[in-house]
Parts: C-alpha cells; structure tokens; sequence
C-alpha cells in the first residue's frame, strides 16, 4: 500500500524513533545522526551518535514537532566508550526511565539507565550499565505494572557473541538451517535498575510451528525489536537487517514464542530500517526513517511517519517503503 508519509524533522538526521503517549502527547525518542566522518563498514562505526533530542507532537500528521533539546549525551555517562545507539523511555509512578545501549570503554555494547521527572528530559544516567547487559536497539513494554525489555541486534549490534546470556570466545552464526539469534525480553526489577531474571530468547515460529532459521533472511530476526498490543494479540516486530524489511509476527503473551505475520515495510532508501507502532487519538501509526534527504547516505537518515492499518483480521498491511 502506497501511503502518505510526513518527514518529521526536516532540518536535522534523526533515526530509530521510539514512540509513546506521555501525559496526551506523543514523545519521540530517537537516535540523533551526523556526519562524524566515520567510514561505512559492517561493524556499523559510521553510526557514531553522541547523543538524543527529545520531541513531542499532538497532531501527527500535521501538527508542529516541538524539540525539547539534549536529553543526555555521552559526555555525562561515566562508562561511556562511543556509539548511542537506539534507546526507549516508559514512565512509572511519575519518573521517566530511558534505557540507552552504549559501547563501554572495551568497545562492548551495554545498557544504560537515565532518569527523569519529565519525559523530555533531561535525563540522569545512572553510574554503571544493566549488571549482565549485552547488545542492542531497547524497546519496553508495560502492562499491569510489569516492565518488559526487549534488546538485541546482529553484527555490529554484536548479538552473535553470547549464548544463554553469557559472552563466546568468538562470535558464532548458525547454519543456515539452524534456528536463528533470536531477540531477547526481560522484566525489569521494581526500582527499574537492574534485570529482575535472565533475559529469554523471543522466538519467531514459521506458520508450521518451526522457528524460522538462519539462512531465512527475509523473515529472521536481524534487530530494531518492538511489542505493541491490538486487539488482544501481542505483535512483535523487527528489521530483517540485510534483507531490508520490517516484519512482525503475533503470540499470545510478551514472551512469545510469535509466529511469523508478514511485512510491515518494503525496504526504504538506506541500509537500515527500524521503527515503532503506536496508537494515538483513535489510528494506529508506523515511525521509522529513510536516506532519502540525505541522498542515500546509509548514516545520515531522516524521522518519518505514516499510519498503519489492519485488516478485518488484524493483519498488517503493508506499506511500501519506497515513495516514487
Ligand atoms: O542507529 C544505529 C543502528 O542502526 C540501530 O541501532 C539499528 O537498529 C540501525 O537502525
């Protein structure tokens, strides 16, 4: 489906949006490109991010994007190595919690926690990452009180060196008829700090009850994990990473396992594709970002937005990711 889409912040190169409605608006958290001068490679260096703004909106289509400014930087987190990466903010009994991903000063990914009493910010970081965080790419979920993280990404988001949360001596990939990495969902502890349990794997099963393997590029897990619920289901969606797609797939409760949908999104002009879904006043929207402004340049990417429909089945419709 081609669809009306809005650029949302013409002047700057924004990317990975993390939606949510915080007191009747919608906040954007996402990951602030720039032209650091970084060479492109596999390990994603070009994406050098050195910190977040935070926006706001209350019409989306059409209404004006506030920005609030600097939410945090890497200066001000004292384990910082390089690299913010895409981060996500929930609320709880009026504090702002923003989970961050940043390679530590051994070039390791970790997760980070800030703290805010309003959800622009700006945000505290707490003095240590996550005990036993790993990876990339945060998404959290809440409901009935209980927080979920979702994390993980492949390659330079360096997934493929764990297994059951402990870190391999060398990377490994399966085969390609192995199971693929899956992502990873954990419930936080009570004061949102720490992981209240090892995190588990969310596995993505084929329409025969199969999980979807390795060599499966077009459907398995790359990164960019995100949990939204519609009518009564529990879709989870994802990047395919080098097959360039946004696809989902639905279970029954936060953990899966999910079983393979569809695609969300056909690829977009850039290398990466990654978004949110988010309900406001009555529709259902699609955040995510393209290189079109920037002329292709994979590290320069640009916010974008257009709604989301479901069929009388609660079937994503796809939307095309390419405008012309
Ligand atoms: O923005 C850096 C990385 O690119 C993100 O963490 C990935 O999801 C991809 O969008």
């Amino acid at each position: 489906m081609k669809t009306p889409k809005r650029y949302l912040v013409p002047e700057d190169f924004m990317a990975d949006p993390s939606v949510h409605v915080f007191n009747d608006k919608l906040y954007i958290y996402p990951s602030h490109d720039w032209e650091s001068g970084v060479p492109e490679n596999d390990n994603g260096d070009h994406f050098n991010m050195k910190d977040y703004h935070v926006f706001s909106l209350d019409d989306v289509m059409d209404g004006k994007m506030t920005d609030h400014g600097v939410g945090l930087r890497v200066e001000d987190i004292p384990w910082a190595g390089r690299q913010l990466w895409d981060c996500d903010v929930t609320c709880k009994d009026g504090k702002y919690y923003m989970y961050f991903p940043l390679k530590d000063k051994n070039d390791i990914f970790r997760i980070g926690v800030a703290i805010s009493d309003k959800p622009e910010g700006p945000f505290i970081p707490e003095p240590d990452p996550i005990r036993g965080s790993y990876s990339m790419d945060i998404a959290v979920f809440e409901e009935d009180g209980k927080y979920y993280l979702y994390f993980g990404g492949l390659w330079g988001g360096q997934l493929q060196r764990y297994k059951d949360n402990k870190a391999l001596e060398c990377a490994t990939f399966p085969a390609d008829d192995e199971p693929a990495i899956p992502s990873r969902v954990v419930q936080l502890t009570d004061d949102m700090l720490q992981f209240a349990e090892e995190p588990k794997p969310v596995v993505i099963l084929d329409e025969e009850g199969i999980p979807i393997t390795a060599g499966d590029i077009d459907r398995r897990f790359f990164e960019a994990s995100w949990l939204h619920k519609y009518n009564g289901k529990y879709y989870f969606s994802y990047s395919t990473g080098n097959s360039h797609r946004l696809c989902y797939a639905t279970g029954d409760n936060p953990y899966g396992p999910f079983t393979y949908q569809g695609v969300i999104l056909t690829p977009v002009v850039g290398w990466t594709t990654h978004h949110s879904i988010v309900e406001y006043k009555g529709k259902w929207y699609l955040f995510h970002h393209d290189s079109v402004p920037s002329g292709g340049r994979t590290w320069l990417r640009s916010l974008k937005v257009c709604e989301l429909q479901y069929d009388k089945d609660g079937k994503i419709i796809t939307i095309e990711g390419l405008d012309e």
